[in-house]
């Protein structure tokens, strides 16, 4: 089997002094940094999702319920929505930028783009670049670009459990791919809801591993 590890938002805003922080999510970034160096050459593909958020309607609130509605967070182009700086980014090779109009929960709702390139243009060019600019009309979404590489299976891990580790989870189940989540590489909102979580991972026939287990 051809392995990917999709590494699910870890960005800043959804780190501790970020717009939405979800407790332990810095750790998660340190400690995907040393799975990373220790266990990069296991997968075919190491690859990044980003919430990359332009305009996703209700998604933003002033008076969010942290279920559907949420203060705003990873807006496109910002420091938030960097990825955190403890993650080590040498082994991503590949970025999912989602939600610029929508929730965007899951990684396969993401289209390959270079974030990194905002800065970098409006310097080349001296103008102002619009975040969807960085992702090309003709980008892949997720799902192409893993059947691309021939990936047929996924090993997902990051932030948060209960929302976008979830959704992208279970939409890697409904295309076919055979999923391990590594349960202590995640970290999740709600405790309820990451309890059913996993209820619904068991459903969906996904495998939820601890580190120990590998
Ligand atoms: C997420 C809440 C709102 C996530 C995104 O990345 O899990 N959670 N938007």
């Amino acid at each position: 089997m051809a392995q990917a590890l999709i590494i699910v938002d870890v960005q800043n805003d959804f780190c501790e002094g970020g717009a939405l922080a979800v407790e332990g999510g810095a750790q998660v970034a340190a400690d995907l940094s040393e799975f990373l160096e220790e266990n990069h050459a296991e997968y075919s593909a190491v690859v990044a999702t980003q919430d990359w958020h332009i305009d996703p309607g209700p998604h933003f609130s002033d008076k969010p319920d942290f279920v559907r509605s949420w203060p705003v967070h990873c807006v496109a182009g910002t420091k938030g929505a960097e990825l955190h700086t403890d993650l080590d980014t040498d082994h991503i090779e590949a970025r999912f930028l989602k939600g610029l109009y929508d929730d965007g929960y899951s990684g396969f709702e993401g289209q390959l783009g270079d974030p990194e390139r905002v800065g970098i243009l409006e310097g080349e060019k001296g103008i102002k670049v619009e975040p969807e600019d960085v992702i090309p009309a003709e980008a892949p979404d997720l799902d192409t670009w893993l059947q691309h590489q021939g990936i047929d299976a996924v090993t997902i891990v990051g932030i948060a459990t209960d929302h976008c580790v979830r959704a992208t989870a279970l939409d890697a189940a409904e295309n076919d791919y055979a999923v391990t989540v590594i349960s202590d590489l995640t970290v999740g909102v709600s405790q309820d809801k990451i309890d059913q979580t996993y209820e619904e991972f068991e459903e969906a026939g996904i495998t939820v591993i601890s580190l120990q287990d590998l």
